[in-house]
């Protein structure tokens, strides 16, 4: 365990604060725990909860983002599902759609498949998305400022990403029982 592990919130804590500062905009989940608790803290129909793939929520997010310019769309992602959709980041800074908000919750490990350790203590994947043309990037390590920065960003154009450093910390939450498809049609039919 890292030493500042003890200071930081949870992946979970953090979730719940955002959730709370959002209504109804489109929100795409990574793949893992992430999923599982949004879902376990508020299951909303505009959540799209990524099943199985890992590096993939952003680029839905990013699709939904062009199609819907009006709405603000979230992704909410894990720093090994970063890591593994990479090129995504590129895409998205260099497309800048300015609707789009990039949250990752950083545990620097592969925390839904046993804490396995990730690269993003060595590699800061705020700096990453900067190079790559995020327009707005911040790295945050509590609660107050991860608040006061997503509703920042909520008022700017983006694209921008929210790295939360969070610790190792996975609620006791089930996986999320909505098929795929369910998944997909009530989420399409709450973005309209
Ligand atoms: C392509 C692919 N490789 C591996 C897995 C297994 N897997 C599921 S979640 C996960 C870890 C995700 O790590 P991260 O994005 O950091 O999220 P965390 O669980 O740490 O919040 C892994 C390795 C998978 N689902 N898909
Ligand atoms: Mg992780």
């Amino acid at each position: 365990m890292r030493p500042e592990q003890g200071t930081l919130i949870s992946r979970a804590q953090a979730i719940a604060a955002l959730l709370e500062l959002l209504t109804d905009q489109p929100v795409i989940i990574c793949n893992g725990f992430p999923s599982r608790e949004a879902h376990k803290i508020a299951d909303r129909p505009t959540h799209f909860y990524m099943i199985g793939s890992m590096g993939n929520a952003p680029a839905i997010a990013l699709g939904v983002a062009l199609a819907k310019p009006h709405k603000q769309v979230i992704t909410f992602d894990g720093d090994g599902n970063v890591l593994m959709g990479m090129g995504t980041l590129a895409t998205i800074g260099a497309l800048k759609p300015k609707n789009f908000i990039h949250v990752v919750f950083d545990n620097e490990v592969y925390g839904t498949t046993g804490n396995q350790p990730t690269i993003s203590n060595v590699v800061p994947l705020e700096k990453v998305a900067k190079a790559a043309g995020y327009v707005n990037v911040e790295r945050v390590l509590d609660r107050e400022d991860l608040v006061y920065e997503f509703k920042d960003m909520l008022k700017k154009n983006g694209p921008s990403m929210l790295l939360i450093k969070v610790n190792e910390f996975s609620e006791d939450a089930g996986r999320v029982l909505h098929e795929p498809p369910d998944i997909t049609k009530r989420f399409m039919k709450a973005i309209q």
